[in-house]
């Protein structure tokens, strides 16, 4: 039965390009994360890849990804990687059995895509950062040139002395496996080497007390925290901040080592600073809500901390630094971050007299990680893109002229103060409360400015007064809540708030960009 028998060669062929293609790819995964591991942290293939699709993503895209995905963005991007990968060690691998030469090629390629990548990021530091890639691209097309063949003698018929029949399915199997081992290693060490890359940070993290603020925050105002079903706390836990960074992995800086430089125009005083003597400077803490920009109305992107930091325009002007209304040069400050992320921000508002802070304690304990330890920067009343730079290490003084940040060369503002929003955050969309009372609460923000009343309609009815949490600093939301007696039905409930200066909230819908959304959040629920 002759072609049963060449079905089934050609079934177990393909099979073996395909293990063959596979094994190749985990050997240049596992060769790049290791040399990525000696050379660079987070220069591994896949995390420059991603962060290069990232860098290039169009807003639009990416406002569609943060909604789809939400915080999972991030794995769904690497996930979409690895697939993209596997396919494509796959067909490789099967072409390899006919063009070694050809797919052992196509891995190099890919090993030019990951360092291309690498060079365009915005914290490149030069040739070094394609070695992961090129590394892994290099080990990945010898083990695949070396496994089709074995995979496969008649690819190349004039070298064997057998005929088709006759490929040693022991050679190919043991060469596979022991590649298989090899990927195993590499990769293992790899992670054990980063692991100890970061230990550091832990290590300098965990050792940390906070000295105490020579400016405490004043106690949280009784009635900040309303006491409604549905409403979050006043203070929102670390576990359940926002984080929104393009990050792909959280930079782990060991405090030790970390240094803050500040320089650039009109700074007459330049200076380096160290962990250490940020801490010895007098701390002042401060409740602040942060607000991301692309937070759609109604969106979960937004928290309230108690931060502990160094007052930054002090530090400013101890570097001689003024601002534009005291005849200083620079109008913009921009604050890079070790990942080499920029942000900028208006110097007339980090010196107006606000809490700009760099923060290096959120909610009694160091930093998180993703929150941007050691240091990170928050100016109230701006927008986190402008403003909230995390892990930063550099603070240069520019002009708005000169200079374009990492968002604004992507259409999003040059700048972005946080507009006057209110969010309904119970009853819940497509609640079903009971006929009765029913307590609609939620928050309200407009920093710097602060909320001087809520109001909340039902249907197309009168606007009512929601009764307002107490407010201690304009620079945090407010809580506030409106008792609704729900009749049988399904209600449209909607919410609208006034700032300090008497504004209020406009209907008008704006989308995220350029400058963050706006408009009345609204909430249909059924009564039954
Ligand atoms: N280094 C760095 N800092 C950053 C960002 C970033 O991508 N990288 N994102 C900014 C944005 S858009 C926001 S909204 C805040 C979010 O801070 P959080 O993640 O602590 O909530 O951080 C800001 N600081
Ligand atoms: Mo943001």
């Amino acid at each position: 039965m002759p072609h049963v028998s060449s079905f089934r060669t050609t079934v177990t062929r393909a099979g073996s390009g395909a293990l063959s293609g596979l094994l190749a790819g985990s050997t240049a995964l596992a060769a790049a994360e290791l040399t990525a591991a000696l050379v660079r942290p987070a220069s591994g293939p896949v995390t420059v890849v991603g962060g290069a699709v990232i860098d290039r993503t169009p807003a639009p895209v990416k406002d569609f990804a943060i909604r789809t995905f939400g915080e999972n963005d991030k794995l769904v991007l690497q996930l979409g990687i690895l697939v993209l990968l596997t396919l494509s060690a796959i067909a490789l691998g099967i072409l390899a059995l006919r063009h070694r030469r050809a797919g052992a090629t196509g891995v190099l390629l890919f090993g030019i895509i990951g360092g291309a990548a690498a060079l365009s990021r915005p914290d490149t530091a030069g040739a070094a950062d394609t070695l992961p890639s090129v590394a892994g691209a290099v080990a990945g097309a010898a083990v695949l040139h070396m496994l089709s063949g074995k995979a496969n003698p008649t690819g190349s018929p004039k070298k064997t002395e057998g005929g088709a029949g006759n490929w040693s399915r022991r050679g190919f199997l043991t060469a596979a496996a022991a590649t298989a081992a090899a990927a195993a290693t590499a990769g293992a060490l790899g992670r054990v080497l980063s692991g100890e890359r970061g230990q550091g940070a832990v290590a300098s993290r965990n050792a940390l007390s906070l000295p105490a603020p020579a400016t405490p925050a004043p106690a949280l105002a009784t009635g900040a925290q309303l006491k409604v079903d549905g409403i979050g706390p006043f203070t929102t836990p670390v576990r359940d901040f926002y984080r929104v960074d393009t990050a792909l992995t959280v930079p782990m800086v060991d405090a030790g080592t970390w240094r803050l430089r500040i320089h650039g125009k009109g700074v007459t005083r330049p200076r380096t600073h160290s962990f250490e003597e940020l801490l010895a400077r007098p701390l002042t803490e401060r409740d602040i809500t942060l607000t991301c920009v692309s937070n759609e109305v109604g969106g979960p992107y937004l928290g309230t901390a108690r931060w502990l930091g160094v007052p930054l325009a002090d530090l400013l002007r101890e570097a001689g630094v003024r601002p534009p209304s005291q005849g200083g040069t620079a109008d913009q400050l921009v604050a890079r971050s070790v990942d080499g992320m920029t942000l900028g921000s208006p110097v007339e508002d980090v010196m107006d007299g606000r809490d700009a802070i760099l923060a290096v304690g959120m909610n009694g304990e160091p930093l998180p990680f993703d929150h941007g330890f050691p240091v990170r920067m928050l100016v109230p009343g701006l927008y986190g893109y402008v403003s909230a730079c995390k892990w930063i290490t550099d603070i240069e003084l520019t002009t708005f002229d000169a200079y374009d940040p990492y968002w604004v060369k992507r259409k999003w503002a040059r700048r972005a103060p946080i507009k006057t929003q209110s969010r309904i955050d119970t009853p819940k969309p497509f609640a079903r409360p009971a006929a009765g009372p029913v307590m609609v609460a939620g928050v309200a923000w407009a920093q710097r400015r602060g909320i001087t009343r809520v109001e909340v309609r039902v249907d197309d009815g009168p606007w009512q007064d929601a009764d307002l949490g107490a407010q201690e600093t304009t620079d945090t939301w407010r809580q506030w809540s409106y008792r609704w007696n729900a009749a049988s039905g399904g209600h449209t409930l909607t919410v609208r708030a006034t700032d300090g200066t008497g504004q209020v909230q406009t209907e008008q819908r704006a989308r995220t960009i350029p400058d963050g959304a706006s408009g009345w959040h609204s909430v249909f629920v059924t009564v039954p």
